[in-house]
């Protein structure tokens, strides 16, 4: 395998053998400056200093989650492994945060979900508990429009032979496109809709920003995390 001459320093990693656990600063965000959404939760460790309780979908993200927020403390990390539950990220961090809100003597901390698209169309509605109840509950969406680990099997042992995993618009595929309006669904319209306040990340420059702004917003708040794929593998 060769190396594509545009590409950073992680290619090369991703052709050698992978690293026990990949480490902070080695990480490939900046491909034609399309963001890899698979390092997008370093970006959310540095922002929250590893102090946050997080939560996920299962699936890529979960895998990415896994590899790219080194946990500080036990006790912070709550997905579904094993016979993984899609759907489970968004619940969870609802409870996680109602038992963190800092309320009658309770700790205060702050929660993400890092979840995919699939997974979280599955309990999107409880958008709607984390705005009446004004849950401290933050979403890093990272959509690549796919049910992206049934994808890297497809890949893998079924020649790329898809079966309902892609997740957007049959006629116009973002990927593709490239025109933002492609993505589908409109998660930012989602979340809106049910009170809380959402924006959409293309750039790796926009990424700690919009995270920032999450963290200093009080209540609910969706960051939707789009970006370079196919191609974003698990390290
Ligand atoms: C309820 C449920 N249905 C199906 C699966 C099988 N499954 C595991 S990962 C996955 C795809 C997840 O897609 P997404 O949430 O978008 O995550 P990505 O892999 O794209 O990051 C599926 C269908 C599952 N684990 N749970
Ligand atoms: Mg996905």
């Amino acid at each position: 395998m060769t190396t594509h001459p545009e590409l950073p320093p992680c290619a090369a990693r991703r052709n050698s053998a992978p690293p026990a656990h990949p480490t902070p600063g080695n990480i490939c965000i900046n491909v034609r400056k399309y963001l890899q959404i698979s390092s997008a939760p370093q970006v959310l460790y540095e922002e929250t200093n590893g102090d946050a309780i997080i939560t996920t979908g299962v699936g890529q993200h979960q895998m990415f989650a896994a590899q790219w927020y080194p946990f500080k403390e036990p006790r912070r990390w709550v997905t579904s492994g094993g016979l993984g539950s899609m759907g489970f990220g968004l619940p969870s961090a609802l409870g996680a945060a109602a038992a963190f809100d800092g309320k009658q003597g309770r700790e205060s901390k702050i929660v993400w979900d890092i979840d995919g698209d699939g997974s979280f169309l599955m309990n999107c509605q409880e958008l709607a508990t984390a705005f009446i109840e004004k849950l401290n509950t933050k979403v890093l969406l990272l959509n690549n429009q796919h049910l992206g680990m049934v994808v890297q099997w497809e890949d893998r042992f079924y020649k790329a032979n898809r079966a309902h995993t892609y997740l957007g618009k049959r006629e116009a595929e973002w990927h593709d496109t490239k025109d933002e309006a492609d993505i589908y669904p409109n998660f930012v319209l989602m979340a809106q809709s049910f009170g809380v306040p959402a924006e959409r990340v293309i750039r790796v420059e926009d990424l700690r920003a919009a995270i920032r702004r999450a963290n200093e917003t009080p209540g609910p708040y969706l960051v939707e995390v789009g970006g370079a794929w196919p191609g974003d593998a698990a390290g």
